[in-house]
């Protein structure tokens, strides 16, 4: 074997490809051959080698003429249940969610793991309970210092074979690729500088749409604009553009370009959108569905916070209610509620875009959509704007399901339902095997009938050992300190009289007690944060 040679095996060696250059027969043919001819046709080959490799080990995973389903789940931030198919407020204006709702199955009971961005987001994700992996607060980041992001439902599809894609807010101020291997997606479309945080760069195609998004989001993030308002501590704005020009527009958008391509393995689609989080600065035309003089408060009583636990008054008086009714009392909260409507309306549109690019695409007919808000929302409901408490307000939000072949057009579901389900639900249905960690039950019998029998409350909880469960009647709140608040749900909707007192409820209260985490991961931070 010449020099030359020689010498390119040394170099490959020391670039790690040496099994190549060790097998025995390779030397003595080499040796007859032109030593540049060689060279140039084994460096192709050992440099190929790797992409051979992956290629095959990619379509062991992909198999071949796959037919699992596709998964497409819409996240939809602070949207509580104030959609046209759930009835809490007929003033809501939700066409596109509603007509998603009449082809499958609208949970109309369906609570949060827990009322807060990040908390909620691990929880649903990781399949994890919140006293489980200890995310209390948003503060608790990253996530992923508290759970495996390997673990989390597009990391596991992933492992699985699927294509996995995301846009927008799906985990909390942590788009895209954390994982430096890009071991949880193939692809992100991730927005710089949200609330101000760096972000990782983003890779593959979504690169090259980054601009165009990063300019639609900055349209709506450079207060004050002329005609914004800042209303208590919320800022209110319907600048004359146009949908395109924001950044939900972007993320569906770039949703629907992902729908129209053909696969040749299901895909996991993860679009996160950020309205109806404030600030409340949507196109005009959505504000001018809801004209000032036309909007209805919800229902409140005066002294509904009277028969609350000093636990209970503290998370219900914050300082956003205080700062609205500063600002003007009940004109302003009117404006409060105009703006989170105007928002929930905005982001609709941006959910009809995505459904209608579905219909038009290849996948139309295998594919699994699961719509959800990540917790509710306050409007005023027990002197409280925001999210950050354990009642009907703020842990309640829309759940959707459509699964083809399962579900049934026009279905209705009251079983009282939580995220955590999501995952080992989209397991069954996926006919993925399901995680021993998973904690959530599979909802896959409610999706077929939506009338079976279901005998699981749900748990939200909020800070460390601060709980709630939720069954069909009841709501029994027990806060760290030993708290409580109990609420019969179908004789008081807006739980305004606490009934924890009653010596004859104490049966309900144990029994609801049974479903309480046993053992709650300390709080890293041991200080509830609320916003
Ligand atoms: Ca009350």
């Amino acid at each position: 074997m010449s020099a030359r040679i020689a010498q390119f095996f040394e170099q490959e060696r020391k670039a790690g490809a040496k099994n190549l250059a060790d097998v025995p027969f390779v030397q003595p043919f080499f040796a007859s051959m032109l030593d540049f001819a060689m060279i140039s046709a084994l460096r192709y080959a050992v440099r190929l080698l790797p992409a051979f490799a992956t290629l095959l080990l990619a379509t062991g995973c992909a198999h071949t003429n796959d037919s699992r389903p596709n998964v497409l789940l819409l996240v939809v931030d602070d949207l509580n249940h104030w959609i046209g198919s759930l009835h809490r407020n007929p003033q809501a204006r939700t066409p596109n969610i509603d007509r998603l709702a009449a082809r499958g199955v609208n949970f109309a009971h369906a609570y949060c793991p827990s009322p807060l961005c990040n908390p909620s987001r691990a929880a649903f994700m990781s399949g994890k309970r919140t006293a489980t992996i200890g995310v209390y607060s948003n503060r608790d980041m990253p996530w992923s210092n508290y759970i495996d992001e390997r673990q989390c439902l597009n990391g596991y599809f992933r492992a699985q074979g699927y294509y996995t894609a995301g846009a927008g807010k799906i985990y909390h101020l942590q788009d895209g690729f954390k994982n430096p291997q890009g071991i949880e997606w193939d692809d992100y479309l991730v927005k710089l500088g949200h609330l101000g945080l760096k972000h990782h760069e983003p890779r593959g195609p979504a690169k090259q749409e980054q601009q165009r998004y990063v300019n639609g989001a900055n349209a709506l993030k450079q207060p004050p604009r002329p005609g914004n308002i800042k209303m208590g501590t919320f800022q209110i704005g319907a600048p004359n553009i146009a949908d395109s020009e924001t950044e939900d527009f972007k993320v569906a958008e770039w949703g629907a370009r992902q729908l129209a391509q053909k696969r040749d393995r299901p895909f996991f689609l993860a679009l996160g959108f950020h309205k109806p989080h404030p600030p409340w600065i949507v196109p005009k035309k959505y504000f001018d569905l809801f004209p000032l003089d036309s909007i209805k408060l919800p229902p409140h009583i005066a002294n509904d916070l009277d028969d609350l636990p000093p636990t209970g008054k503290k998370w219900a008086h914050t300082a956003s209610w205080v700062s609205v009714m500063d600002a003007g009392g009940e004109s302003a909260w009117k404006q409060v509620v105009q703006g989170y409507l105007a928002s929930v309306a905005y982001v609709d549109a941006q959910v009809g875009m995505v459904l209608d690019a579905l219909d038009k695409s290849p996948h139309k007919d295998n594919t699994i959509v699961v719509l959800l808000g990540d917790h509710g929302w306050h409007l005023g409901e027990k002197e409280c704007f925001g999210k950050a408490t354990l009642w009907e307000e703020a842990t309640r939000a829309p759940l959707i399901w459509v699964a083809p072949g399962v579900t049934k057009p026009g279905s209705r579901c009251d079983a009282t339902v939580e995220f955590l389900s999501i995952y080992p639900t989209l397991c069954d249905l996926a006919g993925l095997p399901k995680p021993d960690f998973l904690e959530g039950a599979s909802m896959r019998t409610l999706l077929a009938n939506p009338q079976a029998e279901w005998t699981r409350p749900a748990l939200s909880t909020f800070g460390f050992n601060n709980h709630s469960v939720r069954s069909l009647q009841y709501r029994y709140i027990r806060y760290a300190n030993g708290d409580e608040e109990l609420y019969d749900e179908k004789a008081d909707p807006y739980e305004w009289t606490n009934l924890a007192a009653n010596p004859e409820l104490g049966p309900v209260k144990a029994d609801l007690a049974r479903w309480m985490p046993k053992e709650n991961k300390p709080d890293r931070r041991a200080s509830r944060v609320t916003q």
